[in-house]
């Protein structure tokens, strides 16, 4: 593959309504896009850095850095270029996944297209639609968090996600349960808002039910929530911790991860999270296709990832319209709680152009 120039794109979509997690409050999505130029076809990769370094190291402006300085340029001196030798080619440069992972979706997307070939095919996917959930902010009120989540089951939505944090965490579940019964598929995620030390505060979540509880403890903490999962009998889920398969191997091995959530940017991209998908499955492990509130472009290659088969929990592959009123490409649009997973060449979903221009903040084209 001949790779002509890249394209780092920035566009700025408004929320719907604000998104409150234990790290900060969003209300607005700025999005870095990178479009590979060759010459047989294009291909997309979305960033899923955030603008502040709070989920995680990472943040938008050092991943466009690191693209321009680094990444961009070390591939442009690749020989033999496909997207299998992004991975190794980019490995020198330290850290920098969700960078590396929209470069790499970019690459595997331009040459999937000019294939004639989707995601879902190359990654093997098994089912043509997967089962969605919703990740529902912290809120101001509780009456505010059950219309929020009486709306989202109206909506059809098979599984509820309720973000909490110290003083929001037993009060919201119980509220949820109360109102909307034990049949609904519920989880938290704490966003590494806890630590070990509040193993009986989490403890007093047992008796709810909950699918899973999501990165209670600080990102570093394997040994931590090996502890707490001995203390507690909701399953432990990894979000954060779980950064490449060797660290999902780790995290199973110490008995930190009865569960984990894959999120493709999180690791360097779509390979290495179908590498985590392949050890999770081999130690019988469930995985979960998480979000970073994408776009369509992004949204498209996480369901196609999402109907692999080791994906045996709804993932929080929500329709478009949960995020933002207008999105970048056609809308994923919620059908019986599912979403379809696209069957075109590549994504399977393009731009729609005006769209993505009105959004669009800033390009920059590095030739090649
Ligand atoms: O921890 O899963 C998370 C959004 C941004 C950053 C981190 C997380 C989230 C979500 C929302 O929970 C997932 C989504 O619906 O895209
Ligand atoms: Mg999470």
């Amino acid at each position: 593959m001949k790779l002509e120039g890249i394209e780092l794109r920035r566009v700025s979509m408004p929320l719907v309504s604000p998104f409150r997690t234990s790290f900060g409050t969003e209300t607005a999505r700025d999005i870095l896009l990178v479009r590979v130029v060759t010459g047989a076809a294009e291909g997309w990769g979305e960033c899923v850095a955030m603008t502040d370094p709070r989920y995680s190291s990472e943040y938008t402006e050092a991943a466009a850095d690191v693209l321009r300085r680094y990444l961009i340029p070390r591939l442009a001196a690749t020989p033999r270029l496909d997207a299998y030798a992004v991975g190794p080619a980019l490995a020198p440069f330290r850290g920098h996944r969700m960078a590396k992972a929209a470069l790499e979706t970019a690459v595997l997307d331009a040459e999937l297209r000019a294939q004639g070939r989707s995601f879902a095919r190359e990654l093997g996917a098994v089912h043509d639609r997967v089962p969605c959930g919703v990740s529902v902010g912290i809120m101001s009120s509780l009456r505010e968090l059950l219309d929020a989540v009486g709306g989202y089951l109206a909506e059809g939505y098979l599984r509820i996600k309720l973000k909490i944090e110290p003083g929001w965490d037993v009060a919201p579940v119980r509220a949820v349960r109360e109102r909307f019964g034990d049949d609904v598929l519920l989880q938290v995620d704490a966003n590494a808002a806890y630590t070990v030390a509040d193993a009986r505060q989490l403890a007093r979540l047992d008796p709810f039910g909950l699918l899973l509880i999501e990165q209670p403890l600080d990102e570093e903490d394997i040994l931590g929530h090996a502890e707490l999962a001995r203390l507690i009998t909701t399953p432990v889920c990894l979000d954060e911790s779980i950064t490449s398969a060797r660290t999902a191997a780790a995290a199973i091995r110490l008995g930190a991860a009865a569960i984990v959530n894959v999120k493709p940017g999180r690791v360097g991209g779509y390979l290495e999270a179908r590498r985590i998908h392949d050890v999770c499955a081999a130690h019988g492990v469930p995985v979960w296709c998480g979000g970073m509130l994408e776009t369509g472009l992004g949204r498209a290659a996480n369901v196609a990832l999402a109907a692999l088969p080791g994906f045996t929990l709804p993932g929080d592959t929500s329709a478009s319209g949960r995020y933002f009123h207008t999105d970048l490409t056609e809308p994923f649009v919620l059908r019986d709680g599912h979403l379809a997973v696209p069957t075109g060449p590549g994504l399977g979903v393009e731009p729609v152009p005006e769209i993505l221009r009105a959004a669009t903040t800033a390009t920059e084209w590095i030739a090649l």
